[in-house]
C-alpha cells in the first residue's frame, strides 16, 4: 500500500522548520516554502537568478494564416541583460485564432520544430490552447561544455564552479521564466491560466520553474523522474550517481555528494511538488518507463499533498492503492496519470494535461502586469 511505502521511506518532513516547530499558518508555510527553495538551490540546482533587466521582444516573422488558417505564428526574439551582459534568444509563439483569450501552455522543448514528434501543434490549437515554444539549447547546450556558451558562458564564475553553482537545469527554468515576463505584456492570452510543461529532463525544468515563479499557475511535468517528480529514497531506476555522473552540469556541483547517501539528503524531491503549492501540478509517467520509476513518482504526489491540504485544497485525490496503468487522476490540485509504454511524451499525454487544465481553469478577469514575483529573497 502507498502509505505504508512511503512511512517506510521516512522523508525529511515538509510542514516542520528544521529546529522541530511545526509550520501553523498559511504564513508559517511561505517561510517555510522559502527555506525549501532555498534549500533546493544550495543543495540541488544550484543559486537562481535574479529577474533579467531591460526584457524586450521583436516580432522576426509572422504568419496569420498558420494551421490552415486557425492560428497566428510569430517568432520572436527576446532580448534582456544578465549581470550587466546582453542575452537573447528566440521563441515561437502560436495563439489560436477561434478562441478569445485562450489558456497557454509555455512549452520546454528539445528541438526548435513546432510541429514535432512530442509537440502534436495543430491538435493542441485546435484544443483552444495557446502554446509559446522555445528551444533548451538556445538557453545553454545540453552537454558538457564547461560553461562556456549562451546563459551558462555569462554566469562562468572565474577558477571553477563552487559547489552551489547554477546547474543548466535552473537556466533552463529561468529562461521559461523569462518568457512568462514577456507574455505578460500581451493582450491576447489569458495570464491566470499559463501552464509550464516539459518531458524529461525538461519534465524537471518544469517543476523547477513553477516552483521557483509563482506565476505559473499550471506545470505539467511529463516522465520527470530522476531528480524531478520522483522521490530518490528507495528508488529504482536511475539514481544520484547516475545522474551526475552523466549530467553534472545539470546541477550544481553539491548534488553529487548525496551518491549513494540519499537516506541523509535534508530533502527529497517531495520538497520540489510542494514548493508549487497551492497551484496546480498535472504530471504524467508510463508503466515501462523503470529509468523514472513511476511507483516513486506516485509517492512524491502522496507525500506533497499534505501541503496542498494544508493550504486548504483538495490535493491529491486518488485511491488507496499504488497506480496500475491506464489510471487517470483529475479531480484534485494535483493530477496524475500512468499509461502503458515507454519513456514518450505521446498524444495521450498531451490529452490529459489539456483536460486536466480545461477542468481547473481559473476563472475571473484576465489580469494584464501581474506583478513579477521574486524568484526567492536571500
Ligand atoms: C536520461 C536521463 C533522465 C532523463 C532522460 C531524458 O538519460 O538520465 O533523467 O532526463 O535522459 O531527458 O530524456
Amino acid at each position: 500500500m502507498w502509505k505504508e511505502r512511503l512511512d517506510d521511506l521516512h522523508l525529511p518532513k515538509l510542514l516542520e522548520f528544521p529546529n522541530g516547530t511545526p509550520v501553523q499558518s498559511a504564513g508559517d508555510w511561505e517561510k517555510r516554502r522559502k527555506e525549501i527553495l532555498d534549500l533546493l538551490c544550495r543543495e540541488e540546482y544550484g543559486q537562481c537568478l535574479d529577474p533579467p533587466e531591460k526584457v524586450s521582444a521583436v516580432v522576426k516573422k509572422e504568419d496569420d494564416q498558420a494551421c490552415a488558417g486557425k492560428v497566428l505564428q510569430q517568432s520572436i526574439l527576446l532580448s534582456m541583460e544578465i549581470q550587466g551582459k546582453p542575452f537573447s534568444f528566440p521563441l515561437q509563439v502560436f495563439v489560436p485564432k477561434k478562441v478569445a483569450n485562450p489558456m497557454t501552455i509555455v512549452y520546454l522543448a528539445f528541438r526548435p520544430d513546432a510541429p514535432d514528434r512530442y509537440l502534436p501543434l495543430e491538435e493542441i490549437t485546435d484544443e483552444g490552447f495557446a502554446v509559446v515554444t522555445f528551444c533548451y539549447q538556445d538557453i545553454a547546450a545540453d552537454r558538457d561544455d564547461d560553461f562556456t556558451g549562451g546563459l551558462a558562458g555569462i554566469l562562468k564564475k572565474e577558477g571553477g564552479r563552487p559547489a552551489e553553482d547554477t546547474g543548466k537545469l535552473m537556466m533552463w527554468a529561468f529562461a521559461a521564466s523569462c518568457v512568462l515576463d514577456y507574455l505578460e505584456t500581451r493582450a491576447d492570452i489569458d495570464l491566470r491560466n499559463v501552464g509550464v510543461m516539459g518531458h524529461s529532463r525538461l519534465g524537471k525544468t518544469a517543476l523547477v520553474a513553477a516552483a521557483y515563479d509563482q506565476r505559473f499557475a499550471f506545470c505539467f511535468p511529463n516522465d520527470s523522474g530522476c531528480s524531478g517528480d520522483a522521490i530518490t529514497r528507495g528508488k529504482e531506476g536511475e539514481r544520484i550517481k547516475q545522474i551526475t555522473d552523466h549530467f553534472p552540469y545539470w546541477f550544481c556541483p553539491n548534488y553529487s555528494q548525496y551518491a549513494g547517501r540519499e537516506g541523509q539528503m535534508p530533502f527529497d524531491q517531495h520538497f520540489l511538488v510542494a514548493a508549487i503549492a497551492p497551484r496546480y501540478v498535472c504530471a504524467g509517467t508510463a508503466v515501462d518507463d523503470t529509468w523514472s520509476d513511476p511507483m516513486s513518482q506516485y509517492l512524491s504526489y502522496t507525500a506533497a499533498d499534505e501541503v496542498y491540504r494544508f493550504l486548504g485544497k483538495e490535493g491529491f485525490v486518488h485511491p488507496d492503492r499504488m497506480p496500475k496503468a491506464g489510471d487517470t487522476f483529475q479531480e484534485g490540485t494535483i493530477g496524475f496519470h500512468l499509461r502503458s509504454g515507454t519513456h514518450f511524451h505521446s498524444r495521450y499525454d498531451w490529452q490529459q494535461y489539456m483536460e486536466f487544465m480545461k477542468k481547473h481553469r481559473i476563472r475571473g478577469r484576465k489580469t494584464n502586469g501581474m506583478e513579477r514575483l521574486k524568484w526567492i529573497e536571500h
